[in-house]
């Protein structure tokens, strides 16, 4: 009887203390939810300084994980196991996640500041009645390029990326859809094209670009071509921007075929514990002030209207980064459907494979 009662009393005290370790672990990871606040955004796109205002004015404690690439973020939140309060896919992301059940509906009670927002940047196709997601950034893929590291060409064209001038002189964003998309466009198809046929020679197009790519690389990008490491890079626009900023002698073009009009979008996920928290994070990014100190520190371009009015001319005036949306040919990414979408990963892959 007395060994019952040691080996009972045994059970009790590591079930207690392992109880104990799982909450201890869990509040300081954040997993916890009450007063912290889990922000899963891509990498290099928000003024850190923000992050501080917004905890001193909640009193939350945010918790902020990067991610590369739309696919990256939704595996690891389909696979669960996460408690990512707030995500920033794209809109064909948007489009795919609120399909399959991975986002909670916004409560726009919660988000008076929705109404700076431009609205040609609201209700469209992969969100109706932005149920689901506020537009956070939005641009192009494009070419940035320093004239005096490349002979004669301005790139008018995707095709000039071919020049056998621009041996190893070329830098590639790591995304599937921006890369098979400039293939694509390269060849007069759309950047949503299904087309088995088109896809494969897309692809084989790509494969004759290789001796021209030096790299393909995530955020380091930047600094490469900054550095004058690179001549030419596939960049989404933001990006150019910061490049720009850097060293002055880079500029960015949209070739003439088109090319990709995206946007990025502030969801909560299934997943998250602090829906009051993060209704409060969206609302604070839409303020006008923090907006543009936002788009100010990343480079890309806001949404907010508010937001453009404060930042000075030669930001807003800047037709790279605020094209005229009617005036060039941009086409915003589809969701094409998971099949669809893991078969251009898989393209991209087998490029990036052939590469090294
Ligand atoms: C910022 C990444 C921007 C993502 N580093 C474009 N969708």
């Amino acid at each position: 009887m007395k060994q019952l009662v040691q080996t009972f009393a045994a059970i009790f005290i590591v079930a207690f203390g392992l109880l104990y370790v799982t909450h201890y672990m869990n509040a300081s990871e954040g997993l916890s939810g009450g007063n912290t606040l889990t922000v899963y955004n891509w990498g290099d796109y928000i003024d850190p300084e923000l992050i501080t205002k917004f905890e001193q004015e909640s009193g939350l404690k945010v918790i902020y994980q990067t991610f590369d690439s739309n696919e990256a973020m939704m595996t690891k939140i389909e696979q669960g196991g996460t408690t990512f309060d707030i995500a920033v896919p794209s809109e064909y992301a948007v489009d795919k996640m609120r399909k399959e059940n991975l986002l909670l509906p916004l409560d726009p009670s919660k988000l008076p500041n929705l109404t700076n927002i431009n609205p040609e940047f609201l209700n469209l196709s992969f969100d109706p009645g932005n149920r689901y997601s506020v537009p956070y950034f939005w641009g192009t893929v494009g070419i940035v390029y320093n004239p005096e590291l490349v002979s004669n060409l301005t790139f008018k064209s995707w095709n000039d990326l071919w020049d056998p001038s621009l041996k190893n002189k070329i830098l590639f964003v790591d995304g599937a859809r921006e890369i098979m998309g400039m293939a694509l466009n390269s060849m007069n198809q759309s950047v949503n094209d299904t087309n088995e046929d088109h896809l494969q020679a897309a692809l084989a197009k790509l494969h004759t670009l290789t001796p021209n790519v030096k790299a393909i690389v995530g955020d380091e990008i930047k600094m490469l071509l900054a550095n004058e490491e690179a001549a030419v890079g596939i960049v989404w626009s933001g990006d150019a921007s910061e490049i720009i900023d850097a060293n002055d002698k880079l500029t960015y073009v949209l070739p003439e075929e088109g090319t990709n009009l995206w946007s990025d979008n502030m969801v909560i996920p299934k997943t998250a514990k602090n829906i009051e928290g993060a209704h409060q994070f969206i609302n604070f990014m839409l303020d006008p002030e923090n907006a543009a100190q936002n788009a100010e520190y990343v480079g890309y371009s806001t949404p907010n209207d508010k937001a453009l009015k404060l930042l000075p001319e030669d930001i807003s005036q800047d037709k790279r980064f605020y094209p005229d949306l009617g005036s060039m040919k941009l086409e915003v990414y589809d969701n094409l459907g998971k099949r669809m979408l893991a078969h251009y990963n898989e393209l991209f892959l087998e490029f990036k494979m052939h590469k090294k």
